[in-house]
């Protein structure tokens, strides 16, 4: 052993002394919590689950926790625009990750495209964009976090209950082996981030092995994805979408569901964004302004449809479906968004980070997540230097403080 190893041996044993005398006093506990905990426990036991196991996974979980309350309360980012959002999520590193991610599954996906019909760039994409590929899956012990979500009485107690004895299943059923299970405070875990009611209905097992380890093991998350987007309607034969260009004259219905075919779209006047005309198709599109009427447009189809259903929002269906087209080559967004302040990428975000942790500011690990944190410091850099931070680390922002920290 080492000096060094010795040291931190001391220290630990140190820690565990203290911690033993301390544990003399019973840790707090919150019997309606528990009893409602156990009764989760029974239910999944009553529709299958090995007991021991059911129960093990609630052992030594005795109140709501108050990390998971906090961020239950959190309000979300408000001022994000479609621009900065997919400026920091399809970034050139997601695309650059997102095609090596691909090359190294490469027979696995194409495989996986066949099986279910559906384009393994689109699950990649996923992938990419709910976990950063495995990067990124979530820290909080889904039964603790439903457990407090579904019994510590905060909204949708229903709702994360049941969600709750599904996920007591999912572990106790030996799909997920409780050290690993392992994800969002909300409940959602895995690679791309299913909830537990959806495991049951559209987890596969992609690696053959029998259980659908959708934490430990890359390809049971990628099948299952794959799996929900061909239940959700995908059809391989169609794109999912077309960046174009509307005549400003053109005031018909708008929206993802207001559909027409490509033909009658084409003779509307519309166009693809690099000027080309549109094909004729009778396969049907709906029309989506994501950033106003003045920043590029997109028709729509039901593959876009089924992405939007995986997270029912604009910017995500778009972010993904935009990605996956980036990680077979493709070149993203051509049209100009409407802003004089453009997203950054998260590279962009982390050297602002590291800007500020130079100065003294405390962000946090420079992730290029912009929490809490950095903009508290960008907020109190702002005021040093005599100005006022707007909320936005966009473009703007950027340009600004690399020119004051250039001694411009
Ligand atoms: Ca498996």
């Amino acid at each position: 052993m080492s000096a060094i190893a010795l040291f931190s041996f001391v220290l630990a044993f140190a820690n565990d002394a203290t911690m033993q005398s301390s544990d003399k006093t019973e840790p707090q506990k919150n019997s309606n919590y528990m009893e409602c905990l156990g009764n989760a426990a029974r239910k999944a036991i009553a529709k299958g689950a090995s007991e021991a196991a059911a129960m093990a996974s609630i052992d030594g979980l005795y109140v709501p926790d108050e990390k998971i309350i906090a961020a239950s309360r959190a309000q979300p980012e408000s001022n994000l625009k479609i621009w900065d959002y997919l400026a920091g999520v399809v970034d050139d590193e997601r695309a650059t990750d997102g095609a090596k991610a691909y090359l190294s599954q490469k027979d696995f996906l194409y495989n996986l495209g066949i099986q279910y019909g559906v384009d393994p760039a689109t699950v990649v994409a996923i992938w990419g964009v709910e976990t950063d590929y495995g990067k990124v899956m979530g820290k909080s012990n889904i039964i603790n976090a439903l457990g407090t979500l579904g019994c510590g009485g905060g909204r949708r107690a229903a709702y994360f209950n049941s969600e709750l004895v599904e996920a007591i299943r999912i572990t106790a059923n030996g799909h997920v082996p409780l050290s690993q299970f392992n994800g969002s405070w909300a409940g959602a875990f895995g690679h791309t981030q299913f909830m537990p009611s959806t495991f049951w209905r559209l987890a596969a097992d992609g690696n053959g092995d029998g259980i659908k380890n959708i934490v430990g093991e890359p390809k049971d998350a990628l099948a299952s994805t794959a799996n929900f987007l061909k239940k959700s309607g995908w059809d391989q034969t169609q794109k999912w979408g077309y960046e174009v260009i509307v005549p400003s004259t053109y005031n018909g219905a708008i929206g993802r569901n207001a559909k027409k075919s490509l033909s009658q779209w084409k003779a509307l006047g519309v166009k693809l964004a690099d000027g080309n005309e549109l094909e004729d198709s009778e396969i049907r599109y709906g029309l989506i302004f994501p950033g106003g009427r003045n920043s590029p447009a997109f028709l729509v189809g039901r593959n876009f449809n089924a992405v939007y259903s995986y997270n029912p929002a604009t910017s995500y269906a778009l972010a993904v479906n935009i990605l996956a087209d980036r990680i077979k080559g493709g070149k993203g967004v051509i049209g100009k968004w409407s802003t004089n302040d453009p997203g950054i990428s998260r590279a962009m975000r982390r050297e602002i980070q590291q800007i500020l942790t130079a100065k003294g500011y405390d962000v946090g690990q420079p992730d290029g997540i912009i929490g809490k944190k950095t903009n508290d410091a960008l907020k109190e850099y702002y005021k040093a230097h005599n100005l006022t931070f707007n909320g936005r680390l966009g473009q703007v922002a950027y340009d600004k403080i690399k020119s004051l920290e250039s001694g411009r």
